[in-house]
């Protein structure tokens, strides 16, 4: 018997750049596996290493099913994300596993709010960052009361200590900077 979710998603693995010439971002960006069942989803995290032991460079990436994790993706363009950085060797495997629990258990997400596009998780040297792509910048078409409900969600789930706050950035600023560490929108 399966446990069905409510919705399907795909887990991408970004592997770190071997510095190639003319090697793109799309050369490093793979599809793992695409699931809509509780026992699926244990399948796949079982055979996967945590974040704590990805090499530095690689990206893990949960996302609705149909959306590509990129900033290119119609669905992400007038979108952004809330994301904190965990400095040094702070491991964060708990908190990946809580807020992947949450993802697919339509817990991130408050009530009402239909904002999440994925998660993410960037392995770099010195820092892992986490993320939550959400589908506007709560500003034009989008909500900001319902941006930053989920923002206080996320959160909890991060279980960021007093004084640790999150960033969001909207996408067209971080493609036009090349990199997430474009100047933040605003932080809660
Ligand atoms: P990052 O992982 O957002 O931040 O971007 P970092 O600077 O902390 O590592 C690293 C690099 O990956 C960027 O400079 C881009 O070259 C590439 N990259 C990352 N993302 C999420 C995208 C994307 O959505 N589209 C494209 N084209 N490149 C991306």
């Amino acid at each position: 018997v399966k446990h069905p979710l409510i919705n399907k998603w795909t887990w991408w693995y970004t592997k770190p750049s071997g510095g190639k010439p003319g090697e793109t971002w799309s050369d490093l960006l793979r599809e793992i596996q695409t699931f809509d069942s509780v026992e699926e989803f244990w399948a796949i995290y079982n055979n996967v290493p945590t974040p704590s032991i990805l090499p530095n460079k690689s990206d893990y990436q949960l996302f609705k099913f149909g959306i590509r994790p990129e900033w290119e993706d119609p669905s992400n363009k007038r979108g952004g994300r809330f994301s904190f950085m965990f400095r040094e060797k702070r491991n964060i495997d708990t908190q990946w596993l809580d807020l992947l629990l949450a993802t697919i258990g339509e817990t991130l997400e408050p009530e009402g709010v239909s904002e999440v596009q994925g998660v993410v998780a960037n392995i770099r040297k010195g820092f892992t960052r986490i993320s939550c792509w959400t589908r506007t910048t709560g500003t034009g078409w989008g909500d900001m009361d319902k941006l930053l409900a989920l923002g206080r969600h996320f959160k909890a789930i991060l279980r960021l200590k007093n004084g640790e706050s999150l960033e969001f950035a909207a996408h067209d600023e971080s493609a036009s900077a090349g990199s997430m560490r474009a100047r933040a929108s605003f932080s809660i």
